[in-house]
């Protein structure tokens, strides 16, 4: 197993977008090495799962997936090396979450996402950079969606579509989710995937690749991404189009990059780098 913190979303008690209680998991049980006679696992896979969606798996019996490999357009491999394969089931590489199956998630083993971090510096109505009272340092602002399926704020990322490459997907997702592209019209689309490229096309800052500790984990499925970093310097590029949120967000907006932050998932903790990165206030 990859000596990874132990995840504590993913044992949140009741799982979400139903009444699935998980079995308790407290923090000396979570390691798979850490012998739990005891352990009994809720079996939930969610019907819209089950439903065999394009973008879901069938059940295990019915199909024989590659597991730690790139298995037809599914890319099957965890960013954090190999896991293990257990009664042909992949076992989630941080440890148990109380939960057999699949919940949420449409894949057995790793999800692939990609997060894109889009910042600005906050500026004053004179264009000045605005430095925290606290720290003295300048303050991030980064856009940020609020989730339809569970009202927290997160980072506007999505799924890797089979044979994507990561590059597209933060593309697609910031224009989806931020910018509502689905609804705009064939021109709007365009305008928008002209100004966004150029930052898009920039090299962005990789802040994070690996394991998500995202509450629809469970022991066979879990959430993987990479999280990027663009960032308008100049406050010219990106922040001057119109946030309209799109798709799975409610609401769109930039917030200030701050410690306190309530974020979804460990969102938090990849903003945490880039404010790091950039000597920005934490
Ligand atoms: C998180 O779920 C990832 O970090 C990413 O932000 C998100 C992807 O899932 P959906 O937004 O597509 O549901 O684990």
């Amino acid at each position: 197993m990859c000596s990874a913190a132990a995840h504590v979303k993913a044992r949140c008690p009741v799982y979400p977008g139903s009444d699935t209680h998980r079995f308790p998991v407290p923090d000396h049980t979570v390691d798979w090495d850490t012998d739990c006679p005891q352990y009994s696992p809720v079996k939930y896979t969610a019907p819209t799962v089950l439903n065999k969606p394009a973008w879901a798996d069938p059940e295990i019996g019915s199909f024989s997936p590659q597991f730690n490999s790139i298995d037809g357009s599914v890319d099957r491999r965890s960013h954090e090396g190999s896991y293990r394969v257990q009664n042909g089931k992949p076992l989630n590489p941080h440890g148990r979450t109380g939960l057999e199956g699949r919940g949420l998630l449409g894949r057995w083993g790793p999800n692939h996402a990609a997060d894109p971090i889009v910042t600005r510096w906050k500026r004053d109505s004179t264009g000045q950079c605005v430095h925290h009272t606290n720290s003295q340092l300048p303050v991030l602002q980064f856009v940020s969606i609020k989730r339809l399926d569970c009202g927290e704020w997160a980072i506007p990322g999505g799924m890797v579509d089979p044979g994507e490459r990561i590059s597209q997907t933060l593309q697609r997702e910031f224009s989806e989710e931020a910018l509502n592209s689905l609804q705009a019209s064939p021109s709007q689309r365009e305008n928008i995937q002209k100004r966004i490229a150029e930052l898009f096309n920039s090299a962005g800052l990789q802040v994070y690749k690996g394991y998500v500790d995202d509450p629809r984990n469970t022991d066979n499925a879990w959430m993987e991404t990479v999280a990027v970093n663009f960032h308008d310097e100049s406050g010219n590029s990106v922040s001057e189009l119109p946030l309209q949120a799109g798709d799975d967000a409610g609401q769109v907006s930039w917030i200030d990059v701050d410690s306190s932050l309530a974020l979804y998932a460990n969102h938090l903790h990849f903003l945490e780098t880039v404010a790091k990165e950039r000597n920005a206030h934490w």
